[in-house]
């Protein structure tokens, strides 16, 4: 039987956290073997807030180390730069002509980027077209993310559908959501009840980010909000969601159950040693990632090739799907 296809994206604005990694790229890792997989740096998709030119380049290329440096292997999965295949962004357009303006305006992520700014860009809100294209392109099925996600694959998935009515085929593959059932959104340390992120994590406190060092992660963990109790649960109550968050993150590091989770705090003397021993585990599992990336990134040379390589293929599966896309909406391809 023939490998399930596996399609997911990460956007190379640096400060890749914790939560990118429990959320979507230890996942993908992890079940290499097991799929067909596409992996994209989408560099497209950042530029759709303000970006400094020299960071995004660097930042793609760190991206790229990182993705290596967290297990990604180019001979099991194509590991590439969404700006290098052309079929993303020219795919984009012709589902732009498909797509009803008010599927995108209702989306949550548009919703609350836009309000944050005083002036919102056209490709803001045309990202979750351009995310539907970078997964329908590859015929994927599964599209493995974490939890803030999941409304721009359930998007993906009305436009194939409407594609694939409008012209009464089946053209497009209709894609799932693969959600891990552990880290699959890991809150921000200094309030738990937002979502860990990349564009708050220069305020400190707000993030662990993969390239810490062991000191700032410690510290990091010990200013960790939590509440005025001592008790070391897991609870739905919003008061204990800071305590909460942080059991979520060692559950999700050490891979135990909630029940192995709580036996190794049982003797804990307070949210101290709790804050403590899950910067401990953490940093065990983060130090050789940043070692390995920092080691990558003294050979950018061979970074490029790499992702030549990664391009190479993706190009030789997407351009075919968008040039037969083209062909079933009535243009004449050369
Ligand atoms: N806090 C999170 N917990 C679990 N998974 C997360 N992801 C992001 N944040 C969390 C998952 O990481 C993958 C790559 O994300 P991205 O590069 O598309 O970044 P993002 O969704 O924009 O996340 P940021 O960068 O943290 O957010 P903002 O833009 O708010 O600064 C995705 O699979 C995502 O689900």
């Amino acid at each position: 039987m023939s490998k399930k296809r596996v399609f997911s994206g990460i956007q190379p604005t640096g400060n890749t956290h914790l939560g990118n990694y429990l959320g979507a790229i230890r996942n993908w890792a992890a079940r290499q073997a097991e799929k067909e997989n596409y992996f994209c740096i989408v560099d497209l998709h950042s530029l759709t807030v303000p970006q400094n030119p020299d960071e995004l380049r660097y930042e793609t290329r760190s991206m790229a180390a990182m993705l290596l440096a967290c297990g990604l292997d180019p001979n099991q999965s194509t590991i590439f730069v969404q700006s290098h295949v052309q079929a993303h962004a020219e795919g984009c357009w012709l589902l732009n002509c498909i797509t009803p303006l008010g599927w995108l305006q209702r989306m949550t992520q548009y919703k609350d980027k836009s309000a944050k700014q005083e002036s919102v860009l056209t490709g803001l809100l045309d990202y979750p077209v351009l995310m539907a294209g970078d997964i329908l392109f590859y015929d994927a099925h599964e599209v493995p993310v974490g939890e803030d996600q999941k409304q721009h694959v359930e998007l993906a998935r009305d436009i194939a559908q409407r594609f694939n009515a409008l012209y009464e085929t089946e053209f497009f593959v209709i894609p799932q959501p693969i959600i891990p059932a552990v880290g699959a959104r890991v809150m921000g340390l200094d309030d738990a009840t937002a979502k860990m992120s990349k564009s708050q994590a220069d305020k400190r406190g707000h993030a662990i980010r993969i390239l810490d060092d062991p000191k700032e992660i410690m510290h990091s963990f010990k200013r960790a909000v939590t509440d005025s109790g001592n008790e070391i649960a897991f609870s739905s109550d919003p008061e204990k969601a800071g305590v909460n968050n942080l059991l979520g993150i060692y559950k999700a590091v050490t891979g135990k159950d909630e029940t192995a989770v709580l036996a190794d705090f049982a003797d804990a003397r307070g949210y101290g040693d709790l804050k403590k021993r899950v910067a401990e585990v953490t940093i065990e599992m983060l130090t050789p990632i940043r070692e390995r990336h920092d080691y990558l990134m003294q050979d950018p040379a061979e970074l490029d090739r790499l992702m030549a390589v990664g391009a190479q293929h993706a190009r030789s599966v997407s351009q075919p799907k968008v040039d037969d896309m083209k062909r079933i909406m009535g243009l004449v391809v050369p």
